[in-house]
């Protein structure tokens, strides 16, 4: 009896030291900070709350503004915060932390208990072009980045490049970082982010950027979205793969376009025009919609072509051409930083 007691204690008492041993050993790892919604650099009204997750509960929690209460790994800061440059200090037992924002001051809004986002930004890439020459497609971008400079509330980032490294490098930074980018491009489309010839139909950089809930938008002037340039390295397998809408083109050579009443109210520098790569509205499938039509052979909603246009993929990303045309001299720029300023980047 005394040996089968001693059989059944002695793992007893050695499992209670691991527990014991595990428990002490969870209980001293220090918590971390994670995450601050709206992040650090952002605009806020001041009324906003702020929500800080930790990797674990920050147990003593203080904050330099504002009024915490914390509720497991979460915080919630609320305001009302003081107008100017504010830096949040965060101390709890286990470290700080500093966030910067900028409160709002008086004579703005602060009814919403929400805070502004950060703004996205705009690259346009010029190092491939089709159906538009490269120094006309720089000068457009040229004069859309002038335009996107002078946006009201401080201009919208936005800067030209022709190295597709940097395309690729730009859109993995931009993608769920919870703004609207924006990609400009010139009737071709970089290798770095849709592989040429179709060879990555699905989970390419582009389709995976376009799959965020950001919203983040690729705008394409002059030739077939996607297309690929003189060599065709994709034809329409490009915009079929990347909605994956296997039927959808954009043949049309000569589309007569109308502005419509959206299209002038948020693009005046919009006229009528012919398309001669609109995109097909009775195509679309699944999640994808006509979110914003511009300008459309009827002149208004009940389209089946459009140009310029923004259709999105439920809540997801979207694409937007805006004069698709040969080798013809358009207001590209000016419009495109029209739909930027005044729908994309608000
Ligand atoms: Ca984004
Ligand atoms: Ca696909």
């Amino acid at each position: 009896m005394k040996k089968v007691l001693s059989v059944l204690v002695l793992p007893l008492a050695a499992t209670l030291a691991i527990i014991y041993i595990s428990s002490c050993g969870f209980q001293s790892e220090p918590v971390a900070f994670v995450s601050a919604t709206p992040s650090t650099g952002s605009t806020l009204q001041q009324n906003a709350s702020i929500t800080l997750t930790f990797d674990g509960e920050p147990t003593g929690l203080k904050v330099s503004a504002g009024t915490a209460i914390t509720s497991g790994r979460n915080a919630i800061i609320s305001g009302p915060f003081t107008p100017g440059p504010l830096a949040l200090t965060l101390t709890w037992d286990d470290g700080s932390h500093v966030l910067n924002y900028t409160v709002e001051g008086e004579g703005r809004s602060t009814d919403p208990v929400t805070a502004t986002p950060e703004r996205g930004e705009v690259l346009f890439y010029t190092g491939e072009v089709w159906w538009i020459t490269e120094a006309a497609a720089e000068r457009e971008a040229r004069t859309a980045i002038t335009s996107l400079d002078s946006a009201p509330g401080g201009g919208i980032k936005s800067h030209l490049t022709h190295d597709e490294d940097e395309v690729k490098r730009w859109m993995l930074q931009t993608m769920h970082n919870r703004t609207v980018d924006v990609l400009v491009l010139y009737g071709d489309v970089p290798g770095t982010i849709y592989p040429p010839g179709n060879a990555l139909p699905d989970g390419s950089v582009a389709e995976e950027w376009l799959e965020t809930t950001d919203g983040d938008t690729i705008l394409n002037h002059a030739d077939w979205f996607f297309w690929g340039g003189g060599n065709g390295k994709n034809q329409e397998a490009g915009l079929q793969n990347i909605m994956d809408i296997p039927g959808i083109t954009m043949w049309g050579q000569d589309t007569p376009m109308i502005v419509t009443n959206r299209g002038k109210a948020l693009t005046p520098s919009l006229r009528n025009f012919s398309s001669d790569r609109p995109f097909h509205l009775d195509r679309l499938e699944g999640d994808w919609f006509a979110e914003l039509i511009l300008a459309s052979n009827t002149g208004d909603e009940r389209a089946t072509r459009a140009d310029p246009v923004i259709v999105r993929d439920g809540n997801l990303g979207r694409i937007a051409i805006v004069y698709q045309t040969q080798d013809e001299v358009n207001p590209k720029g000016t419009v495109a930083a029209e739909i930027i300023k005044n729908y994309l980047i608000k």
